[in-house]
């Protein structure tokens, strides 16, 4: 079975709904504290030496990282998980995948552990990088036309995206004074029975 290692509410859950849309069973352990010197660190970095989760290890034991390759990964053993190749919303699909990982992630990196990276001025950094998260959720939600979900009427993976990154900074309450259609179509992925387990799991509910 896949192991997913992993932190409840962080970037590991992301990876749980997929496997759970996908009717892929796995096994969650919990690393909680990995961010911080300790066994569990050990334990991931051995994994992966980027030391960050998600962190899957497949069945046959090789080793995946990167929330969008795992995307990749599950649409290949579940294809109905994004729309049809040669639509125009798979090509939505794939900007939106990649623009995930490729420019919000990244300011989690850095707003989450800016003493790392600046440590002269480790607020600014992350007043900076909170403030461009902002401007670039701004910017997804007017892009966000359809209804209920992302890409219009089928569920995808990147609804998963919308519903867990709404419970991270700059948080709820600042999502629903600022991106409707964002806070829409996470309202609308809680709305799914067979994620409620993990949604709860991980207080997305
Ligand atoms: N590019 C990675 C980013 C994963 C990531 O940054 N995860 C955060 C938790 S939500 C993390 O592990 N942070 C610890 C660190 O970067 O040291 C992905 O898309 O999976």
């Amino acid at each position: 079975m896949i192991k997913v290692y992993g932190v409840p509410g962080w970037g590991s859950v992301i990876s749980e709904l997929m496997l759970t849309l996908a009717d892929i069973p796995y096994q969650f352990i919990n690393v909680d504290g990995f961010d911080r010197p300790g066994p569990q660190r050990d334990l991931l970095q051995n994994l992966n030496p980027l030391c960050q989760v998600p962190t899957l290890e497949l069945e046959d034991g090789t080793v995946m990282t990167e929330s969008a390759a795992i995307a990749l990964m599950v649409l290949d053993r579940c294809p109905h998980l994004a729309p049809p190749v040669g639509s125009p919303e798979r090509l939505q699909f794939q900007r939106l995948l990649i623009w995930f990982v490729a420019n919000v992630y990244p300011t989690f990196t850095y707003a989450d552990y800016p003493e790392r990276w600046a440590p002269d001025a480790p607020e600014q950094l992350k007043q900076n990088c909170i403030e461009y998260r902002k401007s670039l959720y701004l910017w997804l939600d007017n892009h966000l036309q359809a209804t209920p979900y992302a890409l219009g009427k089928t569920l995808t993976l990147i609804d998963v995206y919308l519903v867990v990154i709404r419970t991270w900074g700059p948080r709820q309450e600042w999502f629903s004074a600022h991106t409707p259609n964002i806070t829409a179509i996470a309202d609308a992925v809680c709305q799914r029975p067979e994620l409620h387990k993990v949604l709860k799991a991980n207080e997305i509910i």
